[in-house]
């Protein structure tokens, strides 16, 4: 399998906890390597985009709020398989799902509060990459 890129956030609940270098860690240790990485303040319009597919969903409004009540760090991951394998490196959605030495196990705070997001296939990492950086900002 060829190299393939992801997009990754390390949440607001991370940065306020002061525990990005933990997320940084896990993700490294499982082989990913980050190839572009900035720290931002997300703005409502910027996040509203984002998750603009789940707009009729009935948490959009909170997420959103989340998402903007600090900073993120929004990062590229390239590896082998790299999107399939930081879905599993992040483990499920609700920690409480999530299996043990997952992202969202060890340092997750709850289901909304789930410390980082990862792209679903390969057409969304294309797009949220683009979302949020410019090429030349990302150095393999
Ligand atoms: P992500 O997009 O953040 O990587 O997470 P995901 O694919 O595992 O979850 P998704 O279904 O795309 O939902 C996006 C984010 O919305 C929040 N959420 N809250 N309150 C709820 O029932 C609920 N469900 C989802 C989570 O923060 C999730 O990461
Ligand atoms: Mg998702």
């Amino acid at each position: 399998m060829a190299l393939e890129r992801t997009f990754s956030i390390i949440k607001p609940d991370a940065t306020r906890r002061n525990i990005t270098g933990k997320v940084l860690s896990i993700i490294e240790a499982s082989g990913l390597r980050v190839v572009a990485q900035k720290r931002i303040q997300m703005t409502k319009e910027q996040a509203q985009g984002f998750y603009a597919v789940h707009k009729e969903r009935p948490f959009f409004g909170e997420l959103v709020d989340f998402m903007i009540s600090g900073p993120v760090v929004v990062q590229v991951l390239e590896g082998e398989d790299a999107i399939a394998k930081y879905r599993e490196v992040m483990g499920a959605t609700n920690p409480a799902n999530a299996a043990p030495g997952t992202i969202r196990k060890e340092l997750a705070e709850s289901i909304e509060a789930n410390t980082v997001h990862g792209s679903d296939a390969s057409e969304t990492a294309k797009e949220e990459i683009k979302y949020f950086f410019q090429d030349h900002e990302i150095v393999g």
